[in-house]
């Protein structure tokens, strides 16, 4: 472990200088075409200069050439993108929104995506600071599951390899992703260009003492090289160092090289903050003179140089051009990719396209012995699809030896081994990032939150999944089941007992399945593990051991479609809406009530039957929703704002909800009760409503 940078080396006779100093070349012509037409004639409207970071990037690319390799970089990573063999016409169309290209003028130009069957991929970048780490920890966990699993030497040799700003060592994701590779030895490395700035926030305030690498030379199980990035020598040999031991299976390695940003942050900022005399020292380390005192006389003469240089400008000028014919597409297409669509697979990443056929199944229960509770009808269902996919694997806090806390996956591990049934660190964002990147490795990962408040730390990584399809325009997706325990049991309290499953509703991409009973979890998991998209399966604490929720296993066979809701009690003088533990509770309540109701539960939230809703209600002529969640922007709003949009004439009475009040969930039995919707409130509201 060494954190000194290498001594000054001879040029390497393996490293390709003319292609390095051509893509730096286009690089730099990139970042001015930009500057100087592009954004100022507002055809491009983010930008953000490489000038600096790129020659060291480019070495780094040209390291890449594993087909199985993966990066993830961020919104400055476009000179590596060039060196994995992205077309200029491709970089500069999407970075002025074009129809085509990375994300077909969804999202910013610079936040690259790449499928590359040939060489390496580039892992869909992020908006967000940080939010790259996890995924790509998750990607080099996938290579080990391929390799030793699944036995696929395709991945014997490769490596994930993610690339962060100083700054972004500050965030959760780089910690979380360095726990992960450190304890698991993932052919992992993380390439920190540091330029001492956030946007304008010094380096200071990132990391202690400024040096991250100086910092990790402790770090169990970490290979931390440090150095200077602008100098061709130096840098190249500390790539291939750094390459050479995680790909060597040395286990993780960490190189930080330090850059100057010669632009400022992004081409609004003026660097106001950064005074001359920096300014100065800055341009003084710029990599490109450097480069060419490097190559020029010994391999390249002055003249080729200047015709490489020339050459370069001429390209990205003819890239531009064809970049600029290019429409903008249709925006009649731009809510297609939020979800799976048939006959239009993604190009990387999920079962599907491995493929995977998902087995033959039937919608009828065909039930089997005695009556389960949802506990064993989940690990049930998960034994069966991990018998039957090696690519499914199950993961999360405590779900190993212990079989989670609330027992779900006991004796998995067991059965199935500690390679596809495991223990997590102590980070939801590492367990729902981690499963991001094996999902884009064809994985079929199911990770298990411990109970729904703890999925916050998640939150990022939860939306950037989601998000996944519809902004690379259908080329990425990352499906998944996460499992997560929902709602009140014997007691409540703010930490255990949240339900708010309008958020995952609300983010975009997400399925949102909460069974309220041992049969409709059996045929909604399996539809999940089988499927195209990721899903929320959401457990209601209160229903794993209901005797109420228990059912017979209805067959390995079974599966439900999303989007179907289940007349659970037919009736024609209410409709009553419901889903998760409120179900039995409504049935309760009719029955209190002596009221011939239509109880619909609605089984998945995203998407939902609205249909058999509104069908209900224009028989009905009455609707209430009940759910346990809180009032205000609750799904029931949702509900109520459509049947009041679409059957307003049919309805004889206001469209009433009753829901938790706008509070967390109090612990003590007797003020939790109080605030959950009572078999006695919802039968008191039912009679009112009928009255009404
Ligand atoms: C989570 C998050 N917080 C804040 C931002 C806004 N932001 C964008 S870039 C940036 C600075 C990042 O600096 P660094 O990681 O060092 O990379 P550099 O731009 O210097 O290459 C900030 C604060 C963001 N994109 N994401």
């Amino acid at each position: 472990m060494s954190a000194k940078p290498k001594p000054a080396a001879k040029p390497q006779a393996q490293t390709d200088w003319k292609r390095v100093a051509v893509l730096v070349q286009c690089s730099r012509a990139m970042d001015a075409i930009e500057e100087r037409e592009l954004v100022p004639g507002k055809k491009i409207f983010y930008q953000f200069s490489a000038r600096g970071h790129d020659m060291a990037q480019v070495l780094l690319g040209l390291h890449l050439t594993h087909p199985k390799d993966a990066i993830c970089g961020y919104y400055r990573s476009r000179p590596i993108l060039l060196s994995l063999g992205v077309a200029l016409e491709d970089a500069l169309g999407s970075a002025m929104g074009r129809a085509g290209g990375y994300s077909d003028g969804r999202d910013i130009g610079v936040v690259f995506n790449y499928p590359n069957a040939s060489g390496a991929s580039a892992l869909p970048m992020c908006g967000g600071v940080g939010a790259q780490y996890t995924p790509t920890a998750g990607y080099a966990q996938a290579i080990e599951y391929h390799r030793g699993v699944l036995g696929d030497r395709a991945y014997d040799g490769a490596i994930g390899v993610v690339l962060g700003g100083e700054a972004s060592v500050a965030t959760n994701g780089f910690w979380s992703a360095l726990t992960m590779a450190t304890t698991l030895k993932l052919p992992m490395l993380f390439y920190v260009e540091d330029n001492g700035y956030g946007i304008s926030t010094p380096g200071w305030l990132q990391t202690p003492g400024c040096n991250i690498a100086a910092n990790l030379a402790s770090f169990a199980g970490l290979k931390v090289l440090d150095g200077d990035g602008t100098d061709p020598a130096v840098a190249s040999a500390l790539i291939a160092d750094a390459v050479t031991h995680v790909r060597g299976r040395g286990g993780p390695a960490l190189l930080r090289l330090s850059v100057p940003r010669l632009q400022g942050h992004s081409f609004q900022d003026t660097q106001a903050y950064k005074s001359k005399d920096v300014l100065d020292a800055e341009w003084a380390r710029d990599p490109l003179p450097k480069l060419k005192a490097h190559i020029v006389p010994s391999m390249l003469s002055d003249k080729e140089w200047d015709a490489l240089e020339a050459e370069a400008r001429e390209r990205v000028k003819r890239a531009a051009q064809i970049a600029d014919q290019r429409p903008v597409s249709d925006p009649e297409q731009v809510t297609r990719f939020v979800f799976s669509e048939h006959g239009a697979l993604q190009e990387e990443g999920g079962l599907w396209n491995t493929g995977y056929a998902p087995p033959v199944a039937h919608a009828e229960p065909k039930p089997e012995g005695a009556r389960i509770n949802m506990i064993t009808a989940i690990r049930r269902t998960l034994d069966h699809e991990l018998a039957v996919n090696p690519r499914v694997l199950v993961f999360g806090e405590d779900v190993g030896p212990k079989g989670g806390v609330h027992g779900v996956t006991l004796g998995l591990q067991e059965k199935y081994g500690a390679g596809r049934v495991f223990d997590t660190s102590l980070s939801e964002e590492g367990i729902i990032g981690r499963a991001v990147g094996m999902a884009i490795a064809g994985l079929m990962p199911v990770p298990e939150i411990q109970f729904r408040k703890y999925a916050d730390p998640a939150t990022e990584q939860i939306n950037d999944c989601g998000t996944m399809r519809w902004r690379t325009a259908n080329r990425f997706a990352a499906p998944m089941v996460v499992r997560m325990p929902i709602g009140f049991f014997k007691c409540g309290d703010p930490w255990h007992s949240q339900t708010n499953e309008v958020q995952f509703v609300h983010s975009p991409g997400w399925r949102v399945a909460a069974p309220s009973n041992a049969e409709d979890a059996v045929g909604l998991l399996r539809t999940a593990l089988r499927g195209n998209d990721p899903v929320m399966f959401l457990e209601h604490r209160n229903m794993l051991d209901a005797a109420s929720a228990r059912r017979p296993y209805p067959g390995d066979d079974f599966a439900l479609p999303f989007g179907v809701a289940k007349r659970v009690r037919e009736g024609g003088d209410i409709t009553i809406v419901t889903w998760g533990a409120m179900v039995e509770r409504c049935e309760a309540a009719a029955d209190q009530a002596a009221i011939s109701a239509d109880i619909i539960d609605l089984r998945t939230l995203a998407p939902w039957d609205s249909e058999a809703v509104l069908a209900s209600v224009r028989r009905t002529h009455r609707c209430f929703i009940v759910h346990e969640d809180i009032g205000t922007g609750g799904f029931g709003a949702e509900i109520a704002a459509v049947v009041a949009d679409r059957a307003f004439l049919d309805l004889d009475a206001p469209v009433v909800r009753l829901t938790m009040p706008d509070i967390p969930s109090p612990h003590h039995p007797e003020l939790m009760e109080w605030a959950l919707p009572s078999v006695e409130r919802i039968a008191a509201k039912i009679e009112e409503l009928v009255r009404f």
